[in-house]
């Protein structure tokens, strides 16, 4: 006789897609409820390093643009939280539990932005290692998450672009110009490979989502795959990635590059990094300040949910 998760891996293992009313075992739900709920928070506390930049931008224009992506991020968050939800937990828990620091999210946004030129290389590195992380999501077994994923990645690929050009544009401009992108990408270069978790061999989730694929690729897999498409991105900007042991590797048809400080990872996503106390200050302040707009919304939903009946 076939177990409730035999049938569920021969489902899986089929490319069906898992839906909310479908039985799941434990496991995979608590799995996916962790992931996604990380993956929404790091959407949401993203907004800050690039909302410290719309009131300092160069022109109007590039302000525009700006506030479009972050306002995209915001987005991206709800549909995000809205997708955990199908798996039946509550977007208030969530929310507490980011605030209590017993959720996570990515390592990249503790991290300041001191410079114009911090925009350019969020968009083409930060946004960039999202996409290719993210392309596998938009085939995960879980259906809300891989249809929010379709849209999310559309949206990245116009940040990844946009960050891109900044740099085109400094790289082309006065010797200055250029130095600020060479130290933003020096900057921003490391923690932008840490963004794809622990080694394989390290990785507590990897193996398990794998099997049950919600993870399509494994996480030096991917970052490998960032890696080879970025090095001749840089090189069309004449700008230098801070690593001496990058070279192109004829045997392995891939770039060989020097290994990521750990410690500062572990440290960054231990809540030890530069910016993680302000970036949940400000997020849980955010939330307090908050709380008349989310009583004045319920409290319209109940008239109006009164009146129907
Ligand atoms: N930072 O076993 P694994 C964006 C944790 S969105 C912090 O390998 P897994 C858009 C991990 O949670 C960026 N923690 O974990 C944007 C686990 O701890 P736990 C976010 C990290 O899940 C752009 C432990 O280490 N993207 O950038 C990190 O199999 C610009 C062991 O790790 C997503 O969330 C890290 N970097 O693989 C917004 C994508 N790495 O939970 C604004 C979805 C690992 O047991 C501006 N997530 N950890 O306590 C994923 O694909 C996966 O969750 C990984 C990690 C690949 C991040």
């Amino acid at each position: 006789m076939t177990t409730p998760e035999e049938k569920f891996q021969a489902l899986i293992d089929a490319e069906e897609k898992v839906e909310p009313p479908d039985w799941m075992p434990e496991g995979y739900r608590k799995n996916l409820i962790r992931q996604i709920a990380q993956h929404a928070h790091s959407e949401i506390i993203g907004m800050q390093p690039e909302g410290n930049w719309i009131s300092r931008a160069p022109t109007l224009h590039r302000k525009a643009i700006l506030m479009a992506k972050v306002q995209d991020e915001a987005g991206h968050g709800l549909y995000l939280y809205s997708a955990a939800e199908t798996l039946g937990v509550k977007r208030d828990e969530m929310q507490e539990l980011l605030h209590q620091g017993k959720h996570k999210y990515s390592s990249i946004f503790n991290y300041p932005t001191l410079s114009w030129a911090d925009m350019g290389a969020i968009g083409w590195l930060v946004d960039g290692a999202a996409i290719t992380n993210q392309v596998m999501l938009t085939r995960c077994s879980y259906g809300p998450y891989a249809r929010a994923m379709v849209r999310i990645c559309k949206e990245e690929s116009f940040h990844q672009r946009q960050g891109y050009e900044i740099l085109i544009r400094l790289c082309q401009g006065t010797s200055e110009q250029k130095e600020m992108a060479q130290d933003a990408l020096d900057r921003w270069w490391w923690p932008s490979l840490m963004m794809f978790g622990p080694h394989d061999s390290e990785s507590t989730h990897t193996e398990q989502s794998m099997e049950w694929k919600i993870k399509r690729v494994s996480n030096d897999d991917l970052r490998q795959q960032f890696v080879d498409m970025t090095v001749p991105q840089a090189e069309y900007l004449g700008l230098e990635i801070p690593d001496p042991e990058l070279r192109w590797n004829p045997e392995r048809g891939h770039y060989d590059f020097g290994e990521i400080d750990w410690e500062e990872f572990w440290r960054v996503v231990k809540g030890n990094g530069p910016m993680n106390r302000e970036r949940l200050e400000h997020k849980v302040r955010a939330w307090e300040e908050g709380t008349w707009v989310r009583e004045a919304a319920a409290a319209h939903a109940a008239k109006k949910a009164a009146r129907a009946a």
